[in-house]
């Protein structure tokens, strides 16, 4: 278990190295190479670059998050091979320059969905929200403008302009595509990129649909414990894991999330902790990382990652916006930091419980 932070590169982000080192017990961080577009093979000059920067600061690259997979590989169409070729190139270099785990999503179009990105709690503070009817109210084609005209100038990871500039088109690319058929696609890609990641031991740690529910109708194929299983299924290989995101699995109630901790122990590669507040099936707002600001046992997630032996990168995943900071939203520094250090709190008295029970 190593504890880390998600950090968005110099120039993209407003937290430096520096204050992610100071946050107590974080020692890593787990980022990419922003400005690149899923389906670009990464310059190994920019991976190694990267690489010096956050270990002259005295930290690790614990992994990246994210390598994003290209549309035609989820689609499967024509073009497919030429973009896993590239993906395959882009691990390898990865993996010389000894980094060993990848958090990527096989969601369609559509990364992450939020109606709201700075909605005020009693507190004062402000949270990223999801209200269902204002979200099937709005165009989807005017998705990433609702969005940005709320990021505070920031990029937002998974809603590169570039790509949802031809949102139209890629709306009718997906109209063949079913949950069935991404599955089929989704199978496809790993039967290729898993001999690379035997050789390098690298991680693959596939991220839940955030929210777990189909939005503007596009299919959803991870959004529950059968779902994920039949994902892990696609590919015995252990390198094909997942990331066990609270936030994204917690936003529908039906899922019991230590349970999943359990059931796919030895498969989760990386986990992004938080909390988050129901209000109804299909609506919740982010939260505290704390229990008692939530509706998920925080807890009992740590516990049952501490029981099924978890050995990969945690984090602790979106904060609140709190005391005036400016910030990507969901990735100031503060709320991070408490919730890094809760996270943290609750190891230890996991751990030396443990070691009491054990003698
Ligand atoms: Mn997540």
């Amino acid at each position: 278990m190593e504890f880390t932070m998600r950090w968005f590169g110099t120039g993209y982000d407003s937290v430096s190295l520096e204050y992610i080192r100071q946050t107590p017990g974080v020692t890593g961080v787990v980022t990419t190479l922003y400005g690149t577009q899923p389906g670009d093979v990464w310059e190994k000059d920019a991976i190694l670059a990267m690489k010096r920067e956050v270990e002259d600061a005295g930290l690790r690259v614990a992994g990246i998050e994210s390598v994003n997979i290209h549309d035609a590989i989820k689609i499967g169409s024509a073009e497919r091979d030429k973009y896993i070729d590239n993906y395959i190139t882009t691990l390898e270099r990865l993996g010389e320059a000894d980094i060993h785990m990848v958090c990527y999503n096989f969601m369609a179009v559509f990364d992450w969905t939020r109606s709201d990105l700075a909605k005020k709690r009693a507190d004062g503070s402000t949270v990223m929200s999801y209200d269902h009817a204002v979200i099937s109210a709005i165009d989807p084609n005017n998705m990433s403008e609702t969005l940005y005209s709320q990021s505070n100038g920031f990029a937002l990871a998974g809603w590169e302009p570039e790509r949802l500039a031809g949102l139209k088109e890629l709306f009718a690319m997906y109209k063949d595509t079913d949950a069935e058929k991404l599955r089929e696609n989704f199978r496809y890609f790993l039967e290729r990129i898993m001999p690379v990641c035997d050789k390098y031991d690298i991680n693959m740690a596939m991220h839940p649909d955030d929210p777990a529910w189909p939005v503007f109708g596009l299919p959803r194929i991870a959004t529950d414990r059968e779902k994920l299983q039949s994902i892990l299924a696609l590919s015995d290989n252990p390198h094909h894991g997942l990331t066990l995101c609270t936030g994204s699995l917690g936003t529908s109630p039906a899922n019991d999330i230590p349970a999943m901790i359990h059931a796919f122990k030895g498969r989760i590669h990386f986990a992004h902790v938080r909390n988050l507040r129901r209000a109804g099936s299909h609506d919740f707002e982010e939260s505290a990382h704390l229990s008692s600001d939530g509706c998920l046992d925080m807890y009992a997630i740590m516990k049952a990652l501490y029981d099924s032996g978890f050995d990969g990168p945690i984090r602790p995943d979106h904060g609140r916006a709190i005391w005036g900071e400016v910030a990507m939203p969901g990735y100031g520094l503060y709320d991070r930091a408490l919730g890094a250090s809760y996270l943290a709190g609750l190891w230890e008295a996991i751990t030396k419980a443990a070691a009491v029970k054990a003698i």
